[in-house]
């Protein structure tokens, strides 16, 4: 089986079991994730992107306009053009006429009722790539070091001995660089796979400029060594080049990061809380023009600050956050930075668990249209267990009880004030930040168990902080167990146990062991553990990654539909991120995806809509027919004039070829008003 490569359910196969599993992580995460994965080849790192001019093409034998290159399993040249009449290469933009086809469904009576709908779009990006600019708060931290030293390990095409080998610069675990689509068919009936990259003109990894803040002045080179994430030979390479980078002084909050980082804390902005974030809009603002930069993207990927609560008065609304910072009460730093970073039209996006995007942040950012998107990082163990949780139920199997209590203790049902002391020590009932329904006896677990040595593990040792991120991890089955009535009643729900604990030992090198217990028919038991070694910071590195590339990208793409011809761009929260977000932030009322194979397909399909493609359904309908009579190519008839006002409004600060994001960057941006 190939990379991306999913193995078919027909056969005699049945469709369970390790095979599946196996085919699971082949099918969601991108080629190259996991060790020993066929080598992908890299393409067109630090070249200039593809500008979409079509290539030399020539009839195939059945009249397939394909171009007759030797396709191999993935198109070494990643340029590719869609020939329809719905889509339109511009000299700035790509434009696409778009059928988005959906049902809504009513109940009525005892019946539900689902009414097919179909709207068209039409999908605007900008096709001129950006000089763009990272600003990562915590930039001396495993994390952002390493990505740093990533791009720029890339950029150089390093390569370094190890002692199992010379191992070269790559992007393995990023969606964006190493992950692929399929376009279609080839002639022969094959698939062909582009890089994900290349489905749209984005920003080169290799061309990102990077800045920041830390707390710590440690330059760069020395936050790389002390993070112990990298081989000693690369280190050596990227001395020379990361020595002259030195983080931004940043605003350090001793009760936010209650753990005691003052240690590392040499390097502060000092002031009051209105002073602070003046300081941090001129540093975004400095960086923008002495880099030379089109726009700026702003990542908290700094220590895990403690849960607050939301105050009504304080920190509800877009007005009473920014009074609460004039007046000097409290405020995270997280959520200060999140402020600077709106009132500079800049995208904000928090890699931490804490809740720094307060419903008074989300109103600043719709007011100035600026994308926000959180919250945490969606790495190794969560990723996994969006993808473990989502097979398992899907396939109909309900994950069944193992730590808390059982079914037996229960004595098979209903209301039991013994559920509680279940909630105790170190296990607590999932999804526990939400008023839940009736309690049922804890029937189903996923007990989650970490230890690491980095200074997130080390800080995540005190309550408060672990907290925020048991918060962030509990609630990532929640769609999907709700999404099966059949194996589950309403308001029950999996005990689900997460336990972090500090090792200094293995440093950045995580160990995560996952125990997920399911139910097989007639009372049978399905157990699987998972045991799971790496180094943090580099699974990490590429989601920041894709993060700031896919923000980018979506920062270009504007749309109307055909009862709505007026411009708009995507939600000022971006939940099309939330393959990327432990706990993904969604627009209010929208329902939250956490299962990582729709999440992906979002990605996808969207991507695939800007430029007129049909969503990806894995149909295949060309390959189960008794008799072949797919026309798989042939004159496409536009049906439809084009609804909306083409060009419209292109003065319109928003229009279509304008940034979605509203706010030209290069603008000198409002000052608060209080
Ligand atoms: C198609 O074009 C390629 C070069 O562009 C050429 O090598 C090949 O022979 C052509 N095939 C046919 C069927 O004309
Ligand atoms: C943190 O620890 C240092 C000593 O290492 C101490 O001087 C400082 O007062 C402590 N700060 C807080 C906020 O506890
Ligand atoms: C909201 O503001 C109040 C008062 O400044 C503060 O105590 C609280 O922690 C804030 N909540 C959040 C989520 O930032
Ligand atoms: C880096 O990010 C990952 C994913 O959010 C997190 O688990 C890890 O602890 C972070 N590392 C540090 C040193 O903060
Ligand atoms: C570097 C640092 O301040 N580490 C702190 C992380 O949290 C633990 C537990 O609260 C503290 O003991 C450390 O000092």
């Amino acid at each position: 089986m190939g990379p991306g490569e999913c193995p078919s359910l027909g056969g005699n196969d049945l469709w369970m079991g390790k095979r599946a599993v196996m085919a699971l992580f082949y099918c969601f995460f991108p080629p190259g994730w996991l060790a020993g994965a066929a080598p992908v080849p890299m393409m067109g790192m630090g070249m200039p992107r593809p500008s979409g001019i079509p290539q030399a093409q020539n009839a195939s034998r059945d009249g397939c306009p394909c171009p007759m290159l030797q396709l191999s399993a993935m198109e070494a040249t990643a340029d590719f053009v869609v020939e329809s009449p719905d889509v339109v290469y511009g000299p700035d933009t790509i434009e696409a006429q778009y059928e988005y086809r959906t049902a809504c469904v009513s109940r009525e009576g005892n019946v539900l009722k689902v009414y097919p709908t179909s709207t068209r779009f039409t999908f605007r990006t900008a096709r001129q790539v950006p000089r763009l600019g990272v600003m990562l708060v915590g930039w001396g931290g495993n994390n952002g070091s390493t990505l740093t030293a990533a791009v720029l390990a890339n950029r150089l095409r390093l390569s370094w001995p190890t002692r199992t080998g010379r191992k070269e610069a790559n992007y393995y675990g990023s969606l964006t660089q190493a992950g692929t689509v399929s376009l279609g068919l080839d002639a022969e009936g094959q698939e062909v796979f582009v890089p994900f990259s290349s489905l749209l003109p984005m920003v080169a990894p290799d061309d990102l400029v990077f800045d920041g803040w830390d707390i710590s002045s440690l330059n760069l080179a020395e936050a790389m060594r002390r993070a112990q994430v990298l081989d000693w030979g690369l280190q050596e390479q990227l001395w020379p080049h990361l020595e002259a980078l030195r983080p931004r002084p940043s605003v350090y909050i001793p009760e936010f990061i209650a753990a005691n980082q003052s240690v590392r804390a040499d390097n502060l902005i000092l002031g009051t809380r209105a002073q602070q974030l003046e300081q941090i809009r001129r540093d975004i603002r400095d960086f923008r023009s002495s880099a030379g930069l089109d726009k700026v993207i702003v990542l908290w990927t700094a220590n895990t600050e403690r849960f607050c609560e939301v105050v009504p008065g304080l920190n509800d609304t877009a007005e009473n956050l920014l009074r609460t910072i004039q007046l000097g009460l409290e405020v995270s730093p997280s959520t200060l930075f999140a402020v600077a970073s709106i009132l500079e039209g800049c995208a904000f996006l928090n890699g931490s668990p804490q809740n720094t995007l307060v419903p008074g942040a989300l109103e600043l950012a719709r007011q100035r249209r600026v994308f926000v998107g959180g919250d945490d990082f969606k790495s190794g163990q969560t990723k996994v267990k969006s993808v473990l949780v989502d097979f398992l139920i899907g396939s109909g199997l309900k994950v069944r009880g193992l730590g808390g209590c059982t079914a037996q203790e229960w004595g098979g049902g209903g209301l039991d004030p013994k559920h509680q002391a279940c909630g105790r020590g170190a296990c607590v009932p999932w999804g526990l930040q939400l008023p839940r329904g009736p309690l049922f006896p804890q029937t189903m677990s996923i007990v989650s168990y970490n230890h690491l040595g980095n200074n997130d593990g080390q800080n995540l040792s005190a309550p408060p902080q672990f907290r925020s991120k048991e918060v962030s991890k509990s609630s990532v089955v929640d769609d999907m167990v709700q999404s099966n009535p059949v194996l589950y009643r309403p308001g029950e729900e999996p005990d689900h146990c997460v336990v972090i604990k500090y090792v200094p030992y293995v440093g950045d090198s995580k160990r995560a062991l996952d125990e997920y217990t399911s139910e097989l028919m007639l009372g049978g038991t399905n157990t699987l553990v998972l045991h799971n070694t790496c180094e943090d910071s580099l699974l990490a590195a590429p989601i920041m990654l894709d993060l700031v590339l896919l923000t980018e990208l979506c920062q270009r793409v504007s749309f109307c539909t055909d009862t709505d011809p007026e411009p708009q761009g995507f939600h000022s929260v971006l939940s099309l991120l939330s393959f990327l977000f432990k706990a993904p932030l969604v627009p209010p009322g929208s329902p939250v995806v956490n299962a990582l194979f729709r999440q992906r397909s979002c990605i996808e399909n969207i991507l695939r809509a800007c430029v007129g493609l049909p969503p990806q359904n894995h149909m295949l309908l060309e390959h189960k027919m008794e008799r072949p009579g797919l026309k798989r190519v042939g004159p496409v008839v536009a049906t439809c004039p084009v609804p909306c006002k083409r060009g419209a409004a292109p003065t319109a600060p928003n229009g279509c070829t304008g940034d979605a994001n509203g706010l030209s960057q290069a603008d000198t941006p409002q000052m608060p008003t209080t």
